[in-house]
């Protein structure tokens, strides 16, 4: 049967925009549609290529793995006994501080068993009379996800146990992981297949654990390590955590050869320093060590916490560092004028992701680090999030390198002059009408921690400013449908989806709208303070200083800036565009105001210095809403320290252990804009700034 020229034709449309919006969703984190809508698509597609085998090329994103898949296509499993966690230690210190706690919890002395940590994914194998029956992801601890027909393709995973007294029922944990020699491959294939590459070898290996299509998983070469047993019904009494890896290993299962017993918690410290030095030639990737207490009996003694038992402890090697180049160093504006330099570098893989461009904060930074275009830099994550130039390899340095001068001129196409003003840190560019920062306003007015508006990311903000459509966030609400369509990779779907989303952000809380406005000192604590306590933006706007500082939390500072905020002309017309859309402009939030984002899961923070728009309270109250923890010293294990005015001895401790200072200005786009997203290897490669925000500098200034 010949198909009609439509179909075809239909099905290459269907896949082009399923490749578009592939792009937005995984390589850009942005999508411009629906889960529902982008479904239609793959279903529309998948529905024509069923009906006409013949018209399924080789690169249709039905061929992709993953595409399609609904949410979870995989039933729950209850674990018989819940998968615990690990707690971690940062340092020696916290290793031996770790020993020297369950030291008192027994009476013989400990020894232990050191094993890699694999960055994987943990998994349980449960066996009924020596046969495979089940494996189920670790998933929340208490339940997972059914993948025995995936994990049954994975050549490491015994479908049948070999040995005498098996026991009935046994349980058995380990990490499934992908070997660096199969990560490549499968980017390889990726790649030729114009494919979106995997960023990791942790995301590719659950990728594959997560197909539809079993044959998929075979094809990604998993490899799987076993280090516990868990429920177990018969077989012989076992002593020890190592006479139980004997064990293991006589049933048939993998269990990792790097794995040592030892005899104290210096061998446990040796032990962890060989894991770290030898991590880059093991062949797949570990981002720790495993330290357990041998003895099963005194392990009951020790028994768990809620989450994890006391006898094991993950110890996570210090961040990452790497060489690389750095090409160049520009300057960005950001809303409020401030221009921060940073570098772009020659992309490098680092903890964990590909990383072009790095944060140097501001001149001082840059003079302090002493980094000059050309040097070979060491490279890292801060706080596991951030990019971060640790310093220059200065015996790598080249003859004639010189060192960075702040440019004295704004990158916009105005070219105002940027200024640092005595007692500041940052330099600005004074302008009110510079272009970038009338971009960044509005990027920031839409932002998640804002007004949230979906699909209207940095990329289409500057579109719509470069088409003159938007000269301020107001401008937002009369932007129509044709004209978004006539923009470049705008379809029909995104500028409607763009509409609506402008359109349902008209009612959003006063507080977000405050928020958005971008005042000075007026992050989301001290906006909700407002919107609570004078409902109305009119109110805010015409409140004497005293009534603003009858407002809990807000200060003779935050009074003054909201003061000066709304003496600028175009701001007041900025609020008349607002008010005649009809965005609320009333408050206050709801009393159960909206969850914040959990942006902000796993960071540890540590506060030094006053704050302008927030009591001690309120900051450790925004983080905590956002998933973060706060605590009282600087360690290792800090993400982020928050410096104010007059810091004490706890920034002198971020500056010795290297822990990234965020000031107040950096805290509240962190609390509103989340940590930056991964760029992925593919997009980073190009490490081209692409915002005229962060045009090149003039060099020769
Ligand atoms: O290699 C690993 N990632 C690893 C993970 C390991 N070698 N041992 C582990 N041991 C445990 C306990 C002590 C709780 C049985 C683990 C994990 N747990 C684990 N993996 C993910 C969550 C917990």
């Amino acid at each position: 049967m010949v198909v009609s020229k439509e179909i075809v034709e239909r099905a290459e449309t269907l896949r082009e925009s399923i490749r578009y919006h592939n792009e937005r969703y995984f390589g850009q984190d942005e999508p411009e549609v629906s889960d529902a809508e982008y479904d239609a698509l793959v279903r529309e597609l998948l529905a024509l290529e069923t009906e006409h085998p013949e018209i399924v090329t080789a690169d249709s994103p039905t061929q992709r793995p993953g595409v399609g898949t609904a949410p979870t296509p995989f039933s729950e499993v209850r674990h018989i006994q819940p998968m615990m966690s690990l707690d971690n230690a940062f340092s020696r210190d916290e290793l031996v501080a770790w020993g020297q706690r369950i030291g008192r919890l027994v009476t013989e002395t400990i020894t232990y068993v050191g094993e890699p940590k694999l960055d994987g994914l943990a998994i349980s194998l449960q066996y009924e009379d020596g046969k495979l029956v089940r494996a189920a992801t670790r998933g929340n601890g208490e339940s997972g996800e059914d993948v025995t027909a995936n994990v049954r393709t994975i050549t490491d995973v015994p479908e049948r146990l070999t040995g005498r007294s098996l026991p009935a029922v046994l349980e058995v944990r380990g990490e499934v992981f992908m070997p660096l020699s199969s990560f490549d491959e499968l980017n390889r294939r990726q790649g030729e297949a114009g494919l979106r590459l995997f960023a990791n070898p942790r995301n590719a290996a659950a990728g594959a654990l997560r197909q539809i299509d079993p044959t998929v998983t075979a094809s990604r070469q998993l490899s799987l390590f076993c280090y516990q047993p868990g429920a177990k019904e018969g077989g012989p009494r076992l002593r020890t955590h190592h006479e139980t890896l004997e064990w293991l290993t006589g049933l048939g299962f993998p269990v990792n050869p790097h794995i040592e017993q030892l005899a104290d918690l210096d061998a446990v410290y040796g032990f962890c320093t060989r894991m770290e030095q030898s991590r880059h030639s093991l062949g797949y990737e570990i981002d720790g060590a495993v330290v357990k207490v041998d003895s099963l009996a005194q392990r009951d003694e020790m028994g768990a916490t809620s989450r994890a038992p006391r006898w094991a402890v993950a110890y996570k090697f210090p961040p990452e560092e790497k060489t690389t180049v750095l090409r160049e160093i520009m300057v960005s504006i950001g809303r409020t004028g401030r221009a921060t330099p940073f570098a772009v570098l020659e992309p490098v893989f680092v903890g964990g992701s590909t990383v072009g461009l790095a944060t140097l904060h501001n001149e001082d930074e840059v003079a302090r680090k002493d980094v000059r275009v050309g040097d070979t830099v060491i490279v890292r994550k801060a706080g596991d999030v951030i990019p971060e130039v640790v310093g220059p390899v200065i015996s790598k340095r080249k003859k004639g390198a010189r060192r960075w001068k702040f440019p004295v001129s704004c990158p916009c196409e105005l070219h105002q002059p940027l200024v640092r003003l005595d007692g500041e840190a940052n330099h600005r560019c004074v302008s009110a009408d510079c272009p970038v920062q009338r971009e960044q306003k509005v990027i920031y007015f839409a932002s998640r921690g804002a007004m949230d508006i979906e699909g209207l990311g940095e990329e289409r903000v500057h579109q719509l400013v470069a088409a003159e459509l938007v000269q301020d966030a107001g401008d937002l609400y009369s932007v129509t449908n044709e004209q978004l369509v006539a923009l470049e990779r705008m379809g029909e779907i995104s500028a409607r989806n763009l509409v609506n989303g402008i359109e349902q952000s008209k009612q959003q809380p006063l507080a977000r709208v405050l928020v958005g406005l971008g005042i000075r000192h007026v992050g989301p604590t001290a906006a909700r303070a407002l919107a609570v306590a004078l409902g109305h933006l009119d109110r805010i706007a015409g409140a004497s200083d005293e009534e603003l500082e009858a407002v809990d939390g807000i200060g003779p500072i935050i009074v003054q800036s909201i003061r000066a905020w709304f003496t600028v002309p175009t701001n007041r017309a900025l609020i008349e565009k607002l008010r005649s859309a009809g965005v609320n402009l009333t408050g206050p939030a709801p009393a159960q105001g909206p969850t914040e984002e959990q942006t902000l899961v796993g960071r540890t923070f540590v506060l030094t210095g006053g704050l302008e728009a927030f009591t001690r309270d309120e900051a450790a109250a925004a983080v905590t809403a956002r998933g973060g923890k706060i605590t009282g010293s600087v360690s290792k294990k800090t993400s982020f320290v928050i410096v104010g005015e007059n810091p004490g001895s706890k920034q002198v401790r971020a500056e010795e252990l290297g822990v990234t200072q965020l000031d107040e200005e950096g805290f509240q786009r962190l609390l509103v804009e989340g940590p930056p997203a991964e760029p992925e290897p593919e997009r980073a490669k190009t490490a081209k700034p692409k915002k005229p925000a962060k045009a090149k500098t003039a060099k020769e200034d």
